[in-house]
């Protein structure tokens, strides 16, 4: 079965085929995946290097396929690039643990092979790396290994193969909106987080729809309006349960010691996710789901409004004694890290014990990616010191 380039639906479409086939008699293959929030960034960078990539190259989604449904802007992104949502591949469909231990691992989005990964996975199997996160030093062998500071991953993958860029087609259009798609929107529209990584790829991609002839009774490129039917597919989740706007953009980590953390981003701010169901309720739900992952500590981080009306929040939550220690290590580091945290509405939302607090963040730039080390280091820490005093009991 071969791989079909014409077209992005065309493509998606053969290379489940063909991966599908493949299966069937264990041959070496090649996947590339993208990071568990499976935001716009993962899903856009995870295509475009397996579309770009010669060898025929599976991208994978980070989640179940029942998740597909928390993710409104991604049905938005496939109506607008005639993308059957059956023709994508999803961490259980095909399970990973039906593809061959000799499987060639490509990581976009992030760099380090996340833990539903490791059950069948080594690092050994990851050889590419295109991502702009903090480098957690895995693979150094990787052929590519590109961690840069971007706003968007998408930026740094166009930019990468921007020499095998297809010369015709309308292929073209679509490889250039699905880049332009990530790198706007993680950058809300170039006005936040911009590197010379993301102007270099808006340029290239624009550039490749100028040149495009518009269709008949079509329209010419609007790259305002672009985003904004992105931005307002993204936040059409009113209607989700909390259960849902927690696991929507989730990440966790399992620290060396066994310890577990997870960051929810919620693209609403606390009052309002509060206010709907109560705050007791609003409590209770975000402690189910932290007892559902099994969590030690738990954290929401909130984001509403563009421009001037950008707003931050954080809340922190220590779900057992032997981890309470971590919301003031957290303060500290956050103090010198210049998160610029304030008491969030005079401690509205703080616990008498101190095991869990709120803030505004006025330091708008740092999002879970650079909160998520803070977090992550004053749990380990912790757990370092008391382990230090117990040893010595
Ligand atoms: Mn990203």
């Amino acid at each position: 079965m071969s791989i079909i380039r014409t077209s992005l639906g065309q493509f998606m479409s053969t290379t489940r085929a063909s991966l599908l086939q493949s299966l069937k008699a264990p041959k070496p293959l090649h996947i590339v995946i993208g990071n568990e929030s499976v935001d716009i960034d993962s899903f856009a960078s995870s295509i475009l290097y397996a579309y770009y990539t010669p060898t025929p190259t599976a991208p994978f989604l980070s989640m179940p396929r029942a998740d597909l449904a928390l993710r409104p802007e991604l049905h938005h992104l496939l109506a607008l690039l005639q993308i059957s949502p059956d023709d994508l591949l999803f961490a259980n469909d095909p399970p990973l643990s039906a593809l061959p231990k000799s499987t060639r691992i490509a990581l976009v989005d992030h760099n380090k092979l996340e833990p539903a990964l490791r059950v069948f996975f080594q690092d050994a199997n990851v050889r590419g790396i295109i991502d702009h996160h903090e480098d957690e030093g895995g693979s150094p062998n990787a052929k590519p290994r590109i961690i840069e500071t971007s706003g968007s991953c998408a930026s740094l993958v166009t930019n990468y193969f921007k020499e095998v860029f297809p010369t015709t087609g309308v292929v073209r259009g679509e490889l250039a909106r699905l880049g332009l798609a990530a790198a706007l929107i993680d950058t809300t529209n170039l006005t936040n987080k911009v590197t010379e990584h993301d102007l270099s790829a808006v340029e290239f991609l624009e550039s490749v729809i100028n040149a495009m002839p518009v269709e008949h009774g079509g329209e010419k490129w609007d790259r305002q309006k672009f985003f904004n039917g992105i931005w307002d597919s993204k936040n059409d989740i009113d209607h989700m349960p909390l259960r849902d706007l927690l696991r929507k953009d989730w990440k966790e980590w399992t620290e060396d010691n066994g310890k577990k953390v997870g960051i929810a981003a919620i693209l609403r701010d606390l009052s309002w996710l509060q206010d709907r169901q109560g705050q007791d309720s609003f409590l209770q739900g975000v402690k189910s789901w932290a007892e559902e992952r099994e969590l030690d500590l738990v954290s929401v981080m909130t984001t509403i409004g563009q421009g001037d009306e950008f707003k931050r929040e954080l809340m922190v939550w220590a779900l057992n004694d032997s981890v309470k220690e971590t919301i003031a290590a957290f303060e500290e580091k956050a103090q010198k890290a210049d998160l610029k945290l304030q008491v969030w509405r005079d401690g509205g939302l703080d616990s008498t014990d101190g095991e869990r607090k709120a803030w505004r963040q006025f330091n708008l730039v740092a999002s879970r990616k650079q909160v998520s080390p803070l977090l992550r280091e004053s749990l380990r820490e912790v757990l370092e010191v008391k382990g230090g005093r117990e040893s010595k009991v």
